[in-house]
């Protein structure tokens, strides 16, 4: 997940974000890839689960610490990833095609992955209905980038986190938790960068995320940091209803009682607003944008759509899961006073 960002997502070799929560395209080339070198990424990033197929792998990394943790690397090596694709790429130079056909697996990809781009973005908010969260980070991506230098991104954890780790494409520089590990880091996190930073800041924060450490509005506010807070607000707890349901029991305690959040933000100092369609946020964005000072936006989505794994099928388990809570929480609903949601 550090990694989202690395490469520009327009560069002419990328093919999407890797692991559940990121790209089909990517999930796809890593079945189809013969070798995989992965460059510093963590024991869990290393599991079966996050780089499926049936490929090589060779784990650069500097630290020999994780090296000699490595779950299933067929060639360690030890180097920092600069040095050692230098002397890879001298390496493979010699078996380059002179017309660079090797690299039309690259290209393939790529071009696999904007399509996948694409067709999502036609996924369209209908106007009855509540703002679906991966239309809120496509908007993001839209309506924040504009020409100047790229926004910082901080990302708090929840389904927030696979929102923007898959939706908000294009130029920007992300900052996440170590291990997608601690809520109530978002916040915090751009009030320690944006002074200095010279490019707009932005937070990503889910309604649960937000409370964590909710005060620390009040830091935003007295320092006058120019950080745009955009509030995922889903009324719950949504990554936690998820892990409940696809292991087959029915949603339970994860509601949450927010009330009105752009109004906390109000008695906190900020300037705030809180939407609920698609016009509202636009304008929001744009008065945002332009502000020059702490704005926070709570966007009321839908908690319903489903944060599909990017693997092209979800596992039998999952699926049966999920069923099996959805038929759960309708018979408890069918109970006097047994309705939960
Ligand atoms: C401090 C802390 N407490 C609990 C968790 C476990 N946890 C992971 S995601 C999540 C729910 C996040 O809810 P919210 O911020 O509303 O985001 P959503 O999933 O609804 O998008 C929880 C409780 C955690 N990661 N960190
Ligand atoms: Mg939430």
């Amino acid at each position: 997940m550090p990694g989202r960002g690395v490469l520009p997502d327009d560069h002419a070799h990328h093919a999407g974000a890797i692991g559940s929560s990121g790209h089909q395209s990517a999930a796809e080339t890593l079945d189809e890839a013969d070798v995989v070198v992965a460059f510093g990424i963590s024991r869990r990033g290393a599991s079966a689960f996050d780089l499926p197929g049936d490929h090589h792998l060779i784990q650069v990394d500097h630290d020999l610490g994780r090296l000699a943790n490595a779950s299933r690397a067929g060639l360690p090596l030890h180097g920092t990833a600069r040095h050692t694709a230098q002397a890879l790429t001298e390496r493979l130079g010699a078996a380059a095609s002179p017309g660079g056909e090797h690299l039309g697996f690259a290209r393939a990809r790529h071009a696999r992955y904007l399509a996948t781009r694409r067709r999502r973005s036609r996924i369209p908010t209908r106007p009855s209905r509540p703002i679906r969260p991966s239309a809120l980070a496509m908007e993001l991506a839209d309506r924040f980038a504009g020409g100047g230098p790229a926004p910082l991104v901080t990302v708090d954890v929840g389904l927030t986190t696979l929102w923007i780790y898959r939706y908000l494409t294009g130029r920007q520089d992300f900052v996440w938790t170590s291990s997608f590990a601690t809520m109530g880091f978002a916040v915090p996190a751009a009030a320690a960068l944006a002074p200095g930073a010279d490019r707009p800041v932005l937070t990503a924060v889910g309604d649960g995320g937000l409370a964590v450490t909710l005060s620390e509005l009040g830091t935003l506010a007295d320092l006058d940091l120019p950080v745009t807070v955009v509030v995922f607000d889903n009324g719950r707890l949504g990554a936690i209803r998820f892990e409940q349901e696809i292991m087959g029991w029915p949603e339970y305690g994860s509601a949450l009682h927010n009330g009105d959040l752009a109004e906390a933000a109000r008695a906190y100092g900020l300037a705030a607003e809180r939407v609920t369609t698609m016009a509202g946020l636009r304008n929001a964005l744009r008065v945002a944008r332009v502000a020059r000072r702490p704005y926070l936006i709570d966007v009321v989505c839908d908690d319903n759509e489903i944060p599909a794994p990017a693997q092209r099928r979800p596992a039998a388990a999952q699926i049966i899961g999920y069923a099996l809570a959805l038929g759960r929480e309708a018979a408890r609903a069918a109970r006097p006073g047994g309705a939960q949601r």
